[in-house]
């Protein structure tokens, strides 16, 4: 309809009353928007206030002029990515996989890795491919390096998930400083996930490729395959 309508909804710490819707609407007011209404508010629990509101929205973008980047790899499905390897590498590329650091969120990575996957997109585990193998949670960094050396791994998978304080990008730096104190940086591919990842925050990390939410083994599977032949191609 393109009239702007926004639905917000927030508490604040106040009484519920007059002022407290008051003070609701100047806030809308301040967050850029006209015509703030406030439909539904209570108290839930004495002095703070819950508040379901709609105002204007003033601001407009320009959708043409916006450029997002992304990982640059055609998505394969399971059994072109097999055949592309067998083809390509001729061996099974070994992916070792951790949500590390203190995060013990293990859902993500196991969406990217079990051999059941994730809705309706079958895992790392179940490719003919991949050998792969899935570390679990709270893996510390020297450990997860160590078990890619002791396993010779081609790509190095790390998922993050807990963003507080930005301990994921502390997490994921230490990692990459690690790797190149070991002279690790350039024999793996390094490749991380997450709810909040993006590819350019993973490529500002020193990351080669990072995923964010709705990716799926496939993609990450394809970014594997068709980088390592494309750096055996440079060699
Ligand atoms: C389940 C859950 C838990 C479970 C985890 C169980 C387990 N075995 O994993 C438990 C109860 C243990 C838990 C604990 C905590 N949790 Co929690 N948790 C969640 C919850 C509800 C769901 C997360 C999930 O499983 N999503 C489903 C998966 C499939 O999605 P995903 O992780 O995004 O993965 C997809 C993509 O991101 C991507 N992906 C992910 N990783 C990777 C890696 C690679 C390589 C690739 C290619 C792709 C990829 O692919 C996946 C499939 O598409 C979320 C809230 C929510 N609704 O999201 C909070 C949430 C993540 N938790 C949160 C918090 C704060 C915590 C705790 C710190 C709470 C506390 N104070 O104790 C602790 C963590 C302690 C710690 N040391 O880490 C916050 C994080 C806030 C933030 N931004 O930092 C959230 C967002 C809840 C909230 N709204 O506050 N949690």
């Amino acid at each position: 309809m393109n009239d702007g309508k926004v639905q917000l909804s927030f508490t604040l710490p106040v009484p519920a009353g007059d002022e407290g819707v008051e003070a609701a609407k100047q806030l809308i007011k301040k967050m850029g928007m006209e015509n703030p209404q406030v439909v539904f508010f209570r108290e839930l629990t004495p002095g703070f206030t819950f508040f379901n509101c709609y105002g204007s929205l003033t601001h407009t973008v320009d959708y043409t002029s916006i450029y997002v980047p992304k990982v640059e790899s055609n998505v394969m499905d399971m059994h072109q990515t097999d055949e592309f390897i067998k083809e390509n590498v001729g061996r099974k590329l070994i992916v070792v996989g951790a949500s590390t650091g203190t995060d013990a969120h293990t859902v993500g990575i196991d969406a990217i890795m079990n051999m059941k996957g994730y809705a309706g997109h079958y895992g790392l585990e179940r490719y003919d491919m991949f050998e792969a193998y899935n570390l679990g949670s709270q893996v510390p960094n020297e450990e997860f390096i160590a078990k890619a050396i002791e396993l010779k791994a081609d790509a190095l998978l790390v998922s993050q998930t807990v963003t507080q304080k930005d301990v994921h990008i502390k997490n994921l730096v230490e990692l990459v400083e690690l790797m190149e104190a070991e002279g690790l940086r350039d024999k793996m591919i390094l490749a991380c996930g997450g709810p909040r990842i993006s590819h350019e925050l993973a490529k500002e990390l020193g990351y080669d490729a990072g995923f964010g939410m709705n990716s799926y083994a496939d993609d990450v599977a394809s970014f594997i395959a068709q980088e390592f032949v494309k750096r055996k191609n440079n060699q």
